[in-house]
């Protein structure tokens, strides 16, 4: 089945499930009211048969029996909004976790698209030039991308004029479905699983600018393997700024692994060559080598890595098993940018998207799998040290467009 179909259909059952829930409550209040009704009736019975001088009980009851109904019409007592769906739990609960990050993680992003979408449609009059052209628009202020914007654009024109579109509700779907189906066509021989080694020692190398959140997904992605079981060794080979090497040590601690770092403005490739002889020495599982982001300009940066790969594959000939780019989402287009240039700068195996959780600029990573043909490996959910998960594609559009299907 494909995604769309799967948004669709879990747009189906929230409406199904609501539907459900109305029903169940209002069947509730019924016996509520109708039991509330008994027992007054039953009160009244009483006090008639205690009092029983009036020669006509019966016409006495039944009067005050419609007094009953009339003041409480057991109609109005029906009305009732629906509570939030409760999820039913048929999944396995770390899926359930997971969605839930995803959904929460994504909340922002999610928001502000409807938001635009909204807008797009409160003028909306037929659709004419004038109305695809907002559509663009509308698209890459949402930061999909320049090109993904045109493209879904036109391919909207044509479903469009095709089909014969005319409703609002059903345009807003077709350009869902578009952003849905393009996305999951660019993603189809995407490897997002990290490439980890099931024997011996994996290296994962992290490059990005400063302040993307290298050291912080470095130690997050470090608990993670810890509490796996798995033996994990850190290298603070960012010697560019003191800080940095106290911050990856802050984060070894939390973690509980072991930190090899060498002397601030020291040689970075020397800390890597200690760190992997340890790795080796140690029988580590996994090696995360923490880099600096800021050097002088893009030939220094390329030597720099260069230098340190080098290093590393005299020791272990497969290694870096990943080179993950950092990319900090808040920056939208900024991100991608950096993302152009780092990929002529060193062969990026993957993406780490941080800074989800705080931003609306979730959608650039379509523009990421449409444009750049990056996969994201792991995104960043938050500050905290369970914030990190492996990107799950589907999970990322089920959390972006939650809630954007309409009814037709
Ligand atoms: N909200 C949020 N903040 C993050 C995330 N990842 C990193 N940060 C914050 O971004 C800032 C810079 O992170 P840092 O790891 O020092 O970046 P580095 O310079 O690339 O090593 C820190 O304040 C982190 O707490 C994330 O996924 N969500
Ligand atoms: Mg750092």
């Amino acid at each position: 089945m494909g995604l769309f179909d799967k948004l669709k259909k879990a747009f189906i059952k929230e409406k199904e499930e609501e539907q459900q829930l109305v029903e169940e409550q209002q069947e509730e209040r019924i016996d509520e009211s109708a039991d509330e009704v008994a027992a007054e009736i039953s009160e009244v019975l009483v006090e008639a048969d205690e009092t029983s001088e009036s020669e006509d009980q019966t016409e006495e009851v039944a009067e005050v029996v419609t007094e009953v109904l009339e003041e409480e019409p057991v109609e109005e007592l029906v009305e009732v909004e629906p509570e939030p769906v409760v999820e039913a739990g048929s999944e396995p609960i770390q899926e359930e976790n997971v969605q839930e990050k995803y959904d929460k993680g994504l909340a922002k992003t999610r928001k502000t698209f409807k938001e635009r979408m909204n807008e797009l449609f409160a003028n909306f009059r037929s659709v004419d030039e004038d109305f695809f052209e907002e559509v663009e628009e509308t698209l890459i202020g949402a930061d999909v991308g320049f090109e993904t914007s045109m493209r879904i654009a036109e391919e909207l024109r044509q479903e469009v004029k095709l089909k014969n579109i005319k409703k609002p509700a059903a345009v807003q779907n077709a350009i869902i479905e578009k952003l849905v189906d393009l996305y999951e066509a660019e993603g189809i021989n995407e490897v997002n699983d990290l490439n980890l080694q099931p024997n011996g020692l994996t290296v994962i190398l992290f490059v990005g600018v400063n302040g993307v959140g290298k050291t912080t997904s470095i130690g997050k992605l470090a608990h993670e393997y810890k509490q796996a079981g798995k033996k994990v060794l850190l290298a603070a080979a960012d010697t560019f700024r003191a800080g940095a090497i106290d911050q990856l040590v802050v984060w070894g601690d939390r973690a509980g692994v072991e930190v090899v770092r060498g002397a601030a403005g020291g040689d970075p490739a020397a800390v890597v060559f200690d760190a992997m002889v340890k790795a080796k020495a140690q029988q580590a599982d996994v090696l995360l080598v923490d880099t600096a982001g800021r050097l002088q300009n893009k030939v220094n940066l390329m030597k720099e890595l260069d230098k340190i790969k080098r290093i590393i594959q005299r020791e272990e000939p497969n290694a870096p098993h990943e080179v993950l780019l950092v990319l900090d989402a808040t920056t939208g287009q900024n991100a991608m940018i950096q993302a152009k240039q780092f990929k002529e700068t060193t062969d990026v195996t993957g993406l780490v998207l941080t800074k989800l959780d705080g931003t609306a600029k979730g959608g650039i990573v379509l523009a990421i799998r449409n444009e750049l043909h990056l996969p994201v490996k792991l995104v960043g959910l938050g500050e905290g040290i369970n914030d990190l998960e492996v990107f799950n594609p589907n999970d990322f559009v089920m959390g972006l467009f939650k809630g954007l299907i309409e009814e037709e």
